[in-house]
């Protein structure tokens, strides 16, 4: 049976993914920070699901709680935790929170996946990344968010390159608007602030992008997904701004 490392599996897409993945053949070992939670999933979803629980900030935690599971190695390592902090313009933002989001979605990252390359090197596995639209085009409060989510999807494709001859795939998924924790987390808990934006937005859920996730973590060796980008039918693009001398 072929075992997935899914980070931030506790909840939203990440949640998604080690359902679908499991449903679609997989073992799959869980992090998250919640072990209530991620001992939940294990329950319910049986032998299949393998919580590891640990902060992915702490290399001394993941590299402990992944030190005594029962799995020998990885063939699939999916990258999405990660979070955003703060929707203010760049002038106004608060510093700690965007160390936060560069520890999380840059430096715990390519962390885990340094420690994992060498194995999927020797499985030939798969390293899918989840990004962000907010990669691609810029919105105002998307500052360093838009930052670290550019970062993933760069990395990843610089990855394709170093990993040529290798067998190893490399995926970076850049959804738009998934209605999740993701609101309520870059708010502060603010559950209007989550209302105010899915609301009447019919927005992709944590299933829709664990459906591509699904797809391209089992399509065949030779074929790989650079990129690829999703968002609900409500949600586009608008032109540029002009600030005018007054
Ligand atoms: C966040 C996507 O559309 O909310 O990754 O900026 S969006």
């Amino acid at each position: 049976m072929k075992t997935a490392l899914v980070t931030g599996a506790s909840a939203g897409i990440g949640e998604a993914c080690a359902r679908r993945l499991i449903a679609t053949g997989w073992r799959v070992v869980g992090t998250g920070r919640n072990a209530a939670r991620l001992e939940e999933l294990a329950l319910e979803l049986g032998e299949a699901f393998v919580p590891a629980v640990f902060d992915i900030r702490d290399e001394a935690a993941r590299d402990a709680a992944l030190a005594a599971l029962p799995v020998n190695g990885f063939d699939l390592l999916v990258n999405n935790a990660g979070l955003a902090l703060g929707t203010g313009p760049a002038q106004a933002c608060d510093l700690d929170q965007w160390k936060t989001m560069i520890d999380t979605n840059v430096t715990a990252l390519v962390s885990i996946t340094h420690k994992l390359l060498p194995g999927l090197i020797e499985r030939r596995g798969a390293v899918i990344n989840l990004s962000s639209v907010a990669a691609i085009y810029p919105y105002t409060g998307g500052n360093v968010y838009g930052g670290t989510k550019a970062f993933v999807r760069q990395f990843s494709l610089g990855l394709r390159s170093d990993l040529a001859g290798t067998g190893v795939r490399v995926t970076s998924i850049e959804p738009g608007m998934v209605e999740t924790g993701f609101t309520m987390v870059r708010n502060g808990g603010d559950r209007a602030a989550h209302d105010a934006l899915y609301g009447g937005a019919d927005p992709l859920t944590g299933d829709d992008i664990a459906e591509s996730v699904a797809w391209i973590a089992n399509l065949p060796p030779h074929y790989n997904i650079n990129t690829i980008e999703m968002m609900p039918v409500s949600q586009s693009f608008a032109g540029f701004q002009v600030a005018r001398n007054s």
